[in-house]
């Protein structure tokens, strides 16, 4: 009686070690199996990668698609001295350019000519001793700049 559970028993931890053993080979076919399935997915973390670059890729076309109104979106000064804009000048579409008054009376920056301005001005830049303020040119053409104060002042703004 006591023989035969003792059978029995090892028969059963037979089984066990014969069941552990296949466990432990297929759990390392398993093992072995998802390894290239998060290799695989290893793989797809290029592809998303590859999707992020894409994106970046496409940002960074966004991004020179923006830098084109970026780079036009860029920024000019005019310094205004001894009551003068300097000379003209020529900016892209998008442009903010910036009238500095550096001299110690005011002017303006209006869109006009010898101190008057247009009926339609875009812009009358008002522009106390020492300040500065910009407008951006959205359009291409050319503007006439003055000052309203200083009818010798006289600039033009070529947006192209
Ligand atoms: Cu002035």
């Amino acid at each position: 009686m006591f023989l035969r559970i003792f059978l029995f028993g090892s028969a059963v931890v037979g089984l066990l070690v014969v069941a552990l053993v296949w466990a432990v080979i297929s759990g390392q076919y398993e093992a072995a199996q998802p390894t290239p399935e998060p290799s695989s997915s290893v793989s797809g973390v290029p592809g998303p990668s590859g999707s992020q670059a894409a994106a970046s890729a496409s940002a960074a076309a966004s991004a020179s698609v923006e830098a084109s109104p970026a780079a036009s979106g860029a920024s000019a000064t005019v310094t205004i001295t001894n009551s003068n804009f300097g000379p003209d000048i020529t900016v892209a579409p998008g442009t903010a350019v910036t009238f500095d008054n550096a001299d110690s009376l005011p002017h303006t920056a209006t869109e006009g000519s010898n101190g008057v301005k247009v009926s339609d001005a875009l812009f009358d830049l008002q522009l106390p001793a020492g300040s500065s303020k910009s407008y951006t040119f959205a359009t291409a053409g050319d503007y006439k700049v003055t000052c309203t104060l200083h009818p010798q002042m006289n600039m033009t703004v070529t947006v192209q």
